[in-house]
């Protein structure tokens, strides 16, 4: 074992599909690296603590090496207890007939709970990623309740997206996914989102020279990537869950680790104006991260009128969000 103190991450949700998936690669280092400790601190609905001790049972079957400790709970004050780390996965999910509006207004008080509780307990630096749906205002929710933990460290998950464009991307211009860059996902994990392939490059050019489809580009390609979470549910019968957790892992950890040169990860984060966007909002920008594990919103990318139409389309539907619940932030 290493001599590192252990990161505590607190995981809610642990007993759900996505909580499931997410919890083995972290313990096996592949977030905080191959010598860092983590205590797992997974937090479940009293009705879901049978299953999340189930859970418990097979991370000590995986006689993880870094895994220090793993505690199971439905009391807030423990699961965020002086965690360095919080993924919220834990939300209702969409109901028959309901719709989005309903969903926010469902799940705003979870958020407001858990906010006040990780801002009691949490580490005052805890870096929080929200994941339950809707991600984007979930997080401003939680993130309203941050009086000594740092809001800046209040961030929701879009790295999904940007991983399925870049899979899409790289089908398309049969190349590598590993030779493509500087795709990100601008605004809200809704269909309204925007993969910005205008700023992408692969191997080092520009992807518009390499994919001369613009037609496929502006059309099947953005559709695609807006719509995949319906076409898994359509084909699976439940929604992304390993693809989400894999997700989760990499924004993650690519928060814990200076960017590669040349690269952009998607994150929801708070807009502080960049791009006109209304300061505040939890939305998706390029962003990179530095050695002491700050992120920044990339500057000076450009956005054609398109590109432009759709960021500020997506910000339009996170001011709604917002709006619909004035009264929870
Ligand atoms: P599951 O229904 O499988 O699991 C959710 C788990 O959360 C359950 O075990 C439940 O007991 C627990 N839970 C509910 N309320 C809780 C609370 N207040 N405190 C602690 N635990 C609580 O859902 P799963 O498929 O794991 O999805 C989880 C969330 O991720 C959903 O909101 C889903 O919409 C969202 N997603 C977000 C994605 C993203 O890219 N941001 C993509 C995948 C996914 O759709």
């Amino acid at each position: 074992m290493s001599t590192k103190q252990p990161i505590r991450v607190a995981v809610t949700g642990a007993a759900g599909q996505i909580g499931y998936s997410l919890l083995f690669p972290i313990a096996a280092g592949h977030v905080f690296g191959p010598d860092q400790p983590v205590i797992l601190q997974l937090l479940e609905l009293p009705v879901a603590l049978n299953a999340v001790e189930g859970v418990r049972m097979e991370l000590e079957d995986g006689a993880f090496e870094l895994l220090a400790d793993v505690v199971t709970t439905s009391d807030s004050s423990v699961g965020f207890g002086d965690a360095d780390v919080a993924l919220l996965v834990g939300s209702k999910p969409r109901g028959p007939g309901m719709e989005r509006a309903d969903l926010i207004r469902e799940n705003g008080p979870i958020f407001i709970g858990q906010g006040k509780a990780i801002d009691a307990n949490a580490n005052p630096n805890v870096k929080v990623v929200v994941v339950g749906n809707p991600c984007n205002t979930n997080c401003l929710i939680a993130q309203a309740q941050a009086k000594r933990t740092n809001p800046r460290n209040y961030t929701a998950m879009t790295r999904l997206d940007q991983n399925r464009a870049m899979s899409q991307l790289a089908n398309k211009a049969g190349c590598d996914v590993a030779d493509i860059s500087r795709l990100a996902i601008w605004g809200n994990h809704s269909p309204t989102m925007y993969p910005d392939y205008t700023n992408a490059l692969i191997g080092g050019k520009p992807l518009t020279d390499v994919i001369t489809d613009h037609e496929w580009l502006d059309g099947p390609f953005i559709k695609t990537v807006q719509q995949r979470g319906r076409a898994i549910i359509d084909a699976r019968g439940k929604s992304s869950a390993a693809s989400a957790a894999w997700a989760a892992i990499k924004h993650t950890r690519d928060w814990h680790r200076p960017t590669p040169d040349g690269e952009w990860v998607s994150m929801a984060v708070t807009s502080d104006g960049s791009y006109d966007i209304p300061e505040g909002l939890i939305y998706s920008f390029p962003c990179t991260v530095d050695s002491s594990g700050r992120y920044e919103i990339v500057q000076g990318v450009e956005l054609d009128s398109k590109a432009r139409a759709r960021a500020d389309a997506s910000a339009a539907e996170l001011v709604s969000e917002r709006d619909a619940v004035a009264d929870l932030i």
